[in-house]
């Protein structure tokens, strides 16, 4: 998942978040990612966001789409409004499905993988940190070092937070 904050404790909120992600039913291992602080990417006129990668392994009973519904539940919780004539505006929580193994999903308001992933610096450098030779089930191959390696010109930011 890409966790993304830019309102409130920003820290405290991933943090919470994942907390929130370790204690759903059947979740087997949870592994973070360092913390990023980063620009604000598609709608400049918002603070810097606090970027995060967290990889779940959850068990057999748990579907997209389940998992979908869970992290608006997290994010909710979480004080999230969505604004929507603000598609890419400031969120207290922001948690996306970016890979979910080899499974590919497209739905209207589901799309795996995550359609922005290979634009993103800010969900691709600590998605290398954790699993750089993942390849991406999109079609286009390769793995996510090489995606990060084709927008190398882009920074993500600077770690702000070690993993925890
Ligand atoms: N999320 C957005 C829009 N812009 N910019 C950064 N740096 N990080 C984000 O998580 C982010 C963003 C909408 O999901
Ligand atoms: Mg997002
Ligand atoms: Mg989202």
């Amino acid at each position: 998942m890409g966790l993304g904050s830019n309102l409130g404790d920003r820290l405290a909120n991933l943090r919470t978040a994942r907390e929130r992600m370790a204690a759903l039913p059947d979740a087997v291992d949870i592994l973070a990612s360092p913390i990023y602080e980063t620009e604000p990417w598609g709608d400049a006129d918002q603070p810097s966001y606090c970027n995060q990668v967290v990889a779940l392994t959850l068990g057999p009973s748990w579907t997209p789409r389940r998992l979908l519904e869970a992290l608006w539940a997290i994010e909710s919780a979480l004080g999230r409004v969505r604004d929507p004539d603000r598609r890419f505006g400031p969120r207290t929580m922001d948690c996306d499905i970016l890979l979910y193994g080899d499974t590919r999903v497209d739905a209207p308001d589901l799309t795996i993988p995550h359609p922005r992933l290979r634009q993103r610096a800010f969900v691709l450098t600590p998605l290398a940190d954790l699993a750089p030779h993942q390849p991406i089930p999109d079609g286009q191959g390769g793995s996510v070092a090489q995606a990060l390696e084709e927008i190398s010109s882009k920074e993500a930011g600077k770690i702000v937070s070690t993993p925890q």
